[in-house]
């Protein structure tokens, strides 16, 4: 086999325990993955005597011989050698790259386990034809693994060596990857100088009933990019503009779902008295936020459990999170949403409510000040550190607070204290310029849309940034704007088709929200904020987009 043609897409490692075989035959448990579009096999057996080893080890490889697929023995280059498979994959602890490769020679598949720079180079320094990076998730299939890196560490591991070796060999990542999952960590932990080839796997394939399916989802998965941003092309703002009608027809003829997670605290953990009243006001909210969603013409389904999600999630609309609370129990409620829209491969709107501070009455989103100027607890940050890790977000929304507290949680190692990046989170000190890049870089880092609200909203998808300066005081002075600007963007990128700039949607649906503000603010029947919310609800539900071009105030960033 020609090991300059062999693809990594799709990287099985087997694992003969019954927790995860169980009682299946692991040649037929290889054969079926192969079938499903598994691109590489690594046999992988830390217990087994040394005949066993050759004899699985030789009955696998008449098998993916049969699919023109690679076998790798993981550790025993004794037993690949025996078995004349083409080649190993070695950790840390294992033989010596050079000893392997002597053994082996030139031809031979020979890949490298890293965790961290120094073991990246050293792999790619002495030969390695891959490396095999982790481990990405905590998992239960190999619990001696030293660091959780997540795909932020994979990316800086390769950053980090790419600058120091002209060499790049393969690569791929490992640890905790599945269906609803994979697509986030190829697309987060590749960097552009050098992309994942792909991903390995253990459990999601070894452990399914069905190996077979179960490799055909990630195969097309892993061949799929993850929610891909198309750029829009913009040359001036005409171009947010001139598509505000159709797509806000398009929002009423498709009338697509959006799955609101407003969290409601009682339902997730104990209430202290005090906290009677934000109990109250998400309530309000829930009920402000689905008439939202009706007014602009979609379909408010308003649920926090998430054992209901994998269902919503194959409806084809969106999900909103309203993160607010971050009990353990609450955090593992979002989770378990978010895995379902990602393997659903639909959208999902981040809304990291008081994850600034502790929530407030006054969360919303344009104007308001919030009352506590603390800065996130220890808690909050990595409540906010879990529910980035545990899922892709289209897009992730939130005031100047929240989005610099997203971004400081992303600069975090695993392991390291934040890095500051030369901002402080006390909001309102930033420069337009240095708001700018802030979304900018997050966009691109997280792959997503960044809404950063306030006086002026910025809203970035890496490639292009935007100022809208829309909007009404009187949205700062009712509660659960925030959550229902969410609930609008997250219409309007449900109903977008496949291949459409989604910085295009969310610009549209912003227009549409606070185009709609200020026409109800200018009502004579409006004397504040009261009259203001029944007058709010009627121009959404009516505006003409057509009639609002002469009040869009867009600007295109220029660096
Ligand atoms: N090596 P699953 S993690 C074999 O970090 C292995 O080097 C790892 O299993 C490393 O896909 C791991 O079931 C197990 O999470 C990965
Ligand atoms: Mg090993």
């Amino acid at each position: 086999m020609d090991k300059t043609k062999v693809s990594y897409s799709l990287y099985l490692v087997t694992d003969s325990t019954p927790a995860i075989l169980g009682d299946k035959d692991i040649c037929h448990v290889v054969e079926e993955a192969l079938k499903g579009g598994v691109t590489m096999v690594q046999y992988r057996d830390k217990q087994s005597d040394t005949g066993l080893l050759i004899k699985t080890a030789k009955k696998l490889h008449a098998i993916t011989k049969k699919y023109y697929v690679p076998l790798l023995v993981n550790d025993r280059v004794d037993v690949a050698l025996a078995v004349g498979c083409e080649g190993v994959h070695i950790g840390q602890d294992d033989m010596d790259l050079e000893t392997a490769r002597k053994l082996l020679g030139p031809n031979a598949i020979i890949g490298v386990t890293a965790g961290n720079v120094l073991e990246a180079a050293s792999a790619v320094e002495g030969g390695a034809d891959y490396l095999g990076i982790g481990t990405v998730y905590s998992t239960a299939t190999k619990r001696d693994t030293k660091h959780m890196i997540g795909p932020a560490g994979v990316r800086n591991i390769l950053e980090a060596v790419a600058v120091k070796m002209d060499k790049k060999p393969h690569v791929v990542c490992i640890g905790g990857i599945g269906a609803h999952n994979v697509q986030r960590v190829l697309l987060k932990a590749s960097p552009p100088q050098w992309p994942l080839d792909g991903v390995a796997i253990v459990s999601a394939i070894m452990g399914s009933q069905d190996p077979q399916q179960a490799a055909k989802e990630l195969a097309t998965l892993v061949a799929t990019p993850a929610f891909p941003l198309y750029a829009l092309e913009v040359t001036d703002k005409s171009d947010f503009t001139k598509n505000l009608s159709r797509l806000r027809k398009r929002v009423a003829e498709k009338k697509p779902i959006c799955h609101n997670m407003t969290n409601l605290v009682s339902n997730l953990c104990p209430l202290p008295p005090s906290f009677t009243v934000i109990l109250t006001i998400r309530q309000v909210v829930q009920n402000f936020a689905a008439n939202v969603t009706l007014s602009i013409g979609a379909s408010p389904i308003m649920s926090s459990y998430s054992g209901e999600a994998a269902d919503l999630a194959k409806l084809g609309g969106a999900l909103v999170i309203n993160a607010g609370t971050v009990t353990p129990a609450a955090l593992e409620n979002y989770e378990e949403a978010v895995h379902a829209y990602n393997a659903a491969r639909r959208p999902v709107v981040l809304d990291p409510v008081g994850f600034a501070s502790p929530p407030d009455i006054n969360i919303s989103y344009k104007y308001a000040k919030s009352l506590h100027s603390a800065g996130a607890t220890a808690i909050r940050r990595s409540a906010l550190r879990t529910l980035l890790s545990s899922g892709y977000y289209t897009v992730i929304k939130g005031n100047e607070a929240e989005i610099l507290e997203v971004s400081k949680v992303h600069n975090m190692n695993s392991s390291s204290q934040p890095q500051q990046r030369g901002v402080d989170s006390s909001s309102g000190g930033l420069q337009p310029s240095e708001l700018a890049l802030l979304v900018k870089e997050l966009a691109i880092k997280e792959g997503c849309v960044v809404v950063m609200t306030g006086v002026t909203d910025y809203v970035s998808d890496g490639k292009t940034t935007i100022l809208i300066e829309n909007g009404h005081e009187y949205l700062g002075r009712v509660t659960g704007t925030g959550c229902t600007l969410g609930t609008a963007i997250a219409a309007y990128i449900a109903s977008s088709e496949e291949g459409e700039s989604v910085l295009q949607s969310v610009v549209a649906a912003m227009l549409h929200f606070e185009t709609a503000a200020e026409i109800a603010a200018s009502q004579l029947q409006v004397y504040g904020p009261g009259t203001f919310v029944p007058a709010f609800l009627d121009a959404l539900a009516s505006i003409h987009t057509d009639g609002i071009q002469g009040l869009v105030k867009v600007k295109i960033w220029e660096e």
